[in-house]
């Protein structure tokens, strides 16, 4: 009897027929929510499961009894109990490097955007409200030559830093990373601590995994280190900001502006004055989100889960722990 895999993001048909081809799938491509009682009877016979989205809680893990692995379309991990996972002997795969390329496109837009108020002048048109000549009201600031500090330098931080030191002659700070050596060579970046960062920096982008070490990392302190010229770049998650404390600086004066694609609560709550903000660019959380680079994840999930159903070694596992001596 073939393996059960349960998917619930979309695929296209080519990936879902790749997936037919070896498993029973039950397949919900826009599930609304994990309480739906068709995605828990499904839940119950999976083998494996694929998808993003959904926060798998050890509940919803005691009505999956047959769990053998997850391949998240997702980089982060942060909706999953990872040590949870591995207790279980579940396997987790993610999907880095398909989407670095794109969110750290979408890092830049948002500096570009804040900083050029591309968004608050563009709807200034929209209005109708250009009607004399653009002055000092109207002025963003550079970005070029500006300093740029990194808060994170992973994959998509060192990516977002490349662009800013090849692209725009910035120059690079990185914290809460091991020091980099080739990317100091290669960037000029330099490796600090994260108070001297936020008073250095010109731009501040956040781009670390949401772990209990980073959870509300930049708060009212740290936006008091910043400087008032500063811009708040998030493209991580928003829990790894005080949310409360990044609308009291904004509204303050005490940075000048924010970018960001992540919130404390997403969707984001209809009452949150974000959006709303003359200085805020807020994006949908769509770091990834192009037709190539959702496809791409899409495809590297497809692939972990049928080489871990498989019982051979997938392209990203996350835990791979939990397997431990089964690849070898
Ligand atoms: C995902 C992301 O698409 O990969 C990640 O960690 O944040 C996005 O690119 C999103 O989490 C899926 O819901």
């Amino acid at each position: 009897m073939s393996k059960r895999i349960l998917a619930y993001r979309r695929l296209n048909d080519q990936q879902l027929e790749q997936l037919r081809e070896r498993f029973h799938v039950d397949y919900f491509g826009k599930l609304e929510s994990p309480d739906d009682p068709a995605f828990r009877e499904a839940l119950g016979e999976a083998h494996g499961l694929i998808g993003a989205g959904v926060t798998l809680t050890p509940a919803l893990l005691d009505a999956a009894p047959n769990l053998e692995a997850i391949a998240s379309i997702s980089v982060g991990v942060d909706n999953y109990p990872v040590d949870e996972l591995t207790r279980r002997g579940i396997l987790l795969c993610n999907t880095p490097d398909v989407l670095t390329e794109t969110t750290a496109d979408t890092g830049f837009s948002l500096i570009m955007s804040t900083a050029r108020r591309v968004v608050e002048l563009a709807d200034f048109v929209r209005r109708g409200d250009w009607k004399a000549s653009i002055g000092p009201e109207q002025f963003g600031s550079d970005v070029h030559g500006k300093t740029l500090g990194m808060v994170g330098f992973g994959r998509i931080g060192q990516a977002v830093a490349r662009r800013g030191a090849l692209g725009f002659g910035m120059k690079i700070l990185y914290s809460n990373a091991s020091p980099k050596p080739a990317l100091e060579a290669e960037l000029g970046a330099r490796h600090c601590e994260l108070d001297e960062l936020l008073q250095q920096s010109d731009f501040v982008c956040a781009i670390v995994p949401l772990t209990p070490e980073t959870r509300q990392l930049i708060g009212a302190r740290e936006f008091g280190l910043m400087r008032e010229s500063a811009i708040f770049i998030n493209i991580s998650r928003g829990q790894v900001v005080d949310e409360a404390a990044l609308i009291d600086a904004l509204t303050s004066g005490q940075i000048r502006g924010a970018g960001l694609d992540v919130f404390e609560q997403e969707p984001l709550q209809a009452d949150s004055p974000l959006p709303r903000m003359p200085n805020v660019v807020a994006l949908p959380h769509i770091g990834s989100a192009t037709h190539e680079t959702r496809t791409a994840m899409a495809q590297r999930a497809v692939d972990n889960i049928m080489l871990a159903l498989d019982g051979k070694r997938p392209l990203s596992p996350f835990n791979e722990e939990a397997w431990a001596g089964r690849f070898d």
